[in-house]
């Protein structure tokens, strides 16, 4: 079932202004009933057209909820797809806090797509050959509902929790690299929080975006040469606090770190 005009207004209008006034809102479950999985994409392109329809600019596309450690801490057990914006687009250096409600930080393998991917029936090795270069991220993300507690369609409305995506600034090319054996060693003011590496993803950060452009062309889309696409968190995301800094030392990669800022 498709969501009624009205309901599809007065569904974003509640994510987009809890969002623009930093207030955590009830799951979607709890406020407007069960939503389809179809419905929550067509809530999150709802917001993603508004948003644009504002002045942003679409710059890529993230998943979310790709490896177990991710999906065991959320107690949902399905990757989800997301839009990435301009305005989400954070320097490495410093994240203010202030602007979220609740943030968390995770490490990610993020790709810059050098060919166009269009879907249906991508295979990884396709997805691979059409990417141009790696970088180490970080993604903060911030869940508009209280306690980042969420059902897959609930999570799918809220643009799959993005808030700001922090790649690093030395692009690796993507020609030899395999993703799946790049390891992370994820660190909070110097001390350790966990390692992985990048076949915690699905197996491989490869098959996160063949599933992603696959994904798109459900819905009428393709990934385009240029697109930054962020394929998911290689462990929990850990919360954070002004005077934090956070860091994601990758092999092969380098590493990208955050300070912890309230203004
Ligand atoms: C959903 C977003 C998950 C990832 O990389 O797994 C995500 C959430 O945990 O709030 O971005
Ligand atoms: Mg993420």
């Amino acid at each position: 079932m498709a969501l009624c005009p009205d309901e599809l207004d007065a569904i974003a209008e509640h994510l987009l202004s809890a969002e623009a006034e930093r207030r955590e809102v009830p799951s979607l479950a709890q406020t407007h009933g069960e939503l389809s999985l179809d419905e929550g994409y067509q809530v999150q392109d709802e917001i993603i057209a508004r948003k644009l329809k504002a002045g942003d600019r679409l710059i890529g596309w993230k998943l979310g909820l790709t490896s177990k450690e991710k999906q065991k801490a959320m107690g949902v057990f399905e990757p989800v797809y997301g839009a990435l914006f301009a305005s989400t687009l954070l320097p490495e250096c410093e994240v203010n806090v202030s602007e979220l409600i609740h943030p968390r930080v995770e490490p990610e393998i993020a790709v810059v797509m050098g060919e166009d991917l269009e879907g249906p029936d991508v295979t990884p090795a396709q997805a691979l050959a059409a990417v141009r270069w790696v970088l180490p991220a970080l993604e903060v993300i911030d869940s508009r509902y209280k306690d980042f507690k969420f059902t897959l369609p609930d999570v799918v409305a809220d643009n799959a929790s993005t808030a700001r995506a922090v790649p690093g600034t030395r692009p690796v090319p993507a020609e030899g690299l395999d993703l799946a054996t790049i390891g992370v060693v994820f660190l909070k003011n110097g001390e350790l929080i966990t390692t992985a590496a990048g076949a915690a993803v699905l197996g491989d950060p490869a098959i996160a975006l063949a599933r992603l452009a696959n994904h798109l062309a459900r819905r009428g889309q393709k990934l385009k040469a240029g697109q930054l696409v962020f394929t998911g968190a290689l462990t929990a995301a850990t919360f954070v606090a002004p005077g934090d800094v956070v860091e994601a030392r990758f092999a092969a990669l380098g590493s990208v770190s955050l300070r912890v800022v309230a203004r």
